[in-house]
């Protein structure tokens, strides 16, 4: 790459510009003092997934129902030709870093013979009572490379204990069951549903205990609900982040279910949140969760604009993939998937941004802007502790034509800005093309498609220095 670099320094007390052919490297300095709430590392890999794919099975796959009543024979759960395999070669292919199944959805049934309960793979008649969907799909996620997590709904409408304290005890060996015989668990899942039980009962959930005892068994697995504490529910099922997205939430006197904050508090987080609970949208490819003959999945073009949706506006995309009553991904959903994951390599495969032959900063920067064209992940732009605002100028040798601007800011060390803009220069100027608030771990900001040799961004609001890892141009032909 001819690319020179140009670093125009803005010293505070002298307007001095200074241009030269090679960028400087920034004098050596302390790296940028973390702001706010941080994520852990495990929160950190978790969101560099990105994508991970979700699966409803269940009596539900045989019933066609979305919520089984708990009453259903064991025997309806009967998959003909099941192969996890087959689902983790899809998901891999697709592009998920891990695979989420509903061990148990509220109808109760356990998805593995669970000692705490009667019903489940074990009372049916499926491989004589010794079939086990946990350990299948455990062990083909380890062969596969693919992290593997777990749904477990508290709501239970078969155990006879729900809705006395009893069950809290019953559901907390039931998560100790799966946690120590089918980790390692990289992500445990807990809807906030509480209807009423068998015995027309609602259970106060001990949720203290379910969190605690999750952690100290799995200590790397980031605990989803509405309210976190590993991850938190976008507020709706339909794929879509808000467009300004704090990865940041308050907790306090809130609670999963009914007690969970607004669902556009949870869509946009809190701007001053205290605790680090970045968003995570769940979202189906097709109409319902489980899969029924009748249904059908989503176009490409749904799932792109779903794909910007979440992870282009800061959140994981948990996108719901049901396996059938074979106990298989249907051809459909999973050529569906193949076209997707074509459309993203076909969109991402070539940054523009890394062809511009010339490129700077005005601001004091103390790690080079450089490294936000590269793609490691722990190099990063970071301009001095005192600044607020930043810039920075791409030029290129001939017009390029793009429609996305990708952003990453470097979580590890917090969320900070809060508004930017870009601009491109036509004949008679400057001309701004998109006005954002925040970035995140990553953005991509849809816009026009426009063609230019020279393009800016504008940090105009940032709420400590800048750290930014990534800037990059790209070209959508698929969803213009
Ligand atoms: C909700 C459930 O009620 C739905 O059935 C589905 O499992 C969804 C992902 O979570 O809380």
């Amino acid at each position: 790459m001819k690319r020179i670099a140009l670093l125009l320094t803005i010293s505070l007390l002298s307007l001095t510009l200074s241009a030269q052919r090679h960028a400087p490297q920034p004098k050596p300095a302390d790296p940028p003092k973390p702001y706010g709430p941080v994520p852990t590392a495990a929160q950190v890999a978790w969101q560099r997934m990105e994508m991970n794919m979700f699966c409803h099975f269940g009596p539900n796959t045989f019933t066609g129902l979305e919520w089984g009543e708990g009453t259903e024979a064991e025997d309806i759960f009967n998959p003909t030709a099941l192969d996890c395999n087959q689902w983790v070669s899809v998901a891999k292919q697709a592009g998920f870093g891990g695979i989420i199944l509903t061990a148990k959805h509220h109808d109760g049934f356990c998805l593995w013979p669970n000692p705490m309960s009667t019903h489940t793979v074990r009372e049916s008649a499926w491989r004589n009572g010794k079939g086990d969907v946990l350990r299948e799909l455990s062990d083909a996620c380890k062969k596969g490379g693919l992290k593997f997590g777990i749904y477990i709904s508290p709501w239970d409408r078969n155990a006879p204990t729900y809705g006395t304290e009893a069950y809290n005890k019953v559901f907390l060996k039931t998560l100790r069951h799966a946690h120590t015989n089918y980790g390692p668990i990289f992500e445990q899942w807990f809807d906030g549903a509480n209807g009423e039980g068998p015995n027309g009962k609602k259970q106060v959930y001990d949720w203290k205990k379910f969190n605690g005892q999750t952690k100290k068994l799995q200590p790397n697995a980031v605990i989803f609900s509405d309210v976190g504490p590993g991850c938190r529910w976008v507020g709706n099922e339909e794929g879509k982040c808000g467009r300004t997205c704090w990865s940041r939430l308050d907790v306090a006197g809130f609670g999963p279910g009914a007690d969970a904050p607004s669902q556009d508090t949870l869509n946009a987080g809190n701007y001053n949140g205290a605790c680090w609970i970045p968003a995570e949208t769940d979202v189906s490819i097709r109409p319902g969760w489980f899969w029924r003959e009748s249904e059908h999945p989503k176009s490409v073009q749904e799932l792109l604009k779903i794909y910007y949706n979440s992870v282009g506006r800061n959140s994981l995309l948990l996108l719901n993939v049901p396996p059938d009553n074979r106990g298989l991904i249907p051809a459909e959903d999973s050529l569906r998937l193949m076209e997707f994951r074509a459309a993203l390599d076909s969109i991402f495969a070539h940054d523009i941004a890394k062809d511009a032959v010339f490129f700077f900063t005005t601001i004091a920067s103390i790690s080079p802007v450089d490294n936000i064209f590269n793609d490691e992940y722990d190099s990063y732009w970071a301009t001095e502790e005192w600044t607020r605002t930043g810039m920075v100028e791409l030029h290129f040798h001939e017009p390029q034509t793009f429609n996305r601007i990708l952003l990453q800011e470097y979580i590890p060390l917090g969320q900070r800005v809060e508004r930017f803009h870009i601009e491109i220069m036509e004949e008679d100027g400057w001309r701004t093309i998109a006005e954002e608030t925040t970035i995140g771990y990553k953005r991509i900001v849809l816009t026009e498609t426009v063609t230019t040799k020279k393009v800016r961004l504008l940090i105009d609001q940032s709420r400590a220095c800048i750290v930014l890892n990534r800037f990059g141009l790209f070209m959508d032909n698929i969803l213009p």
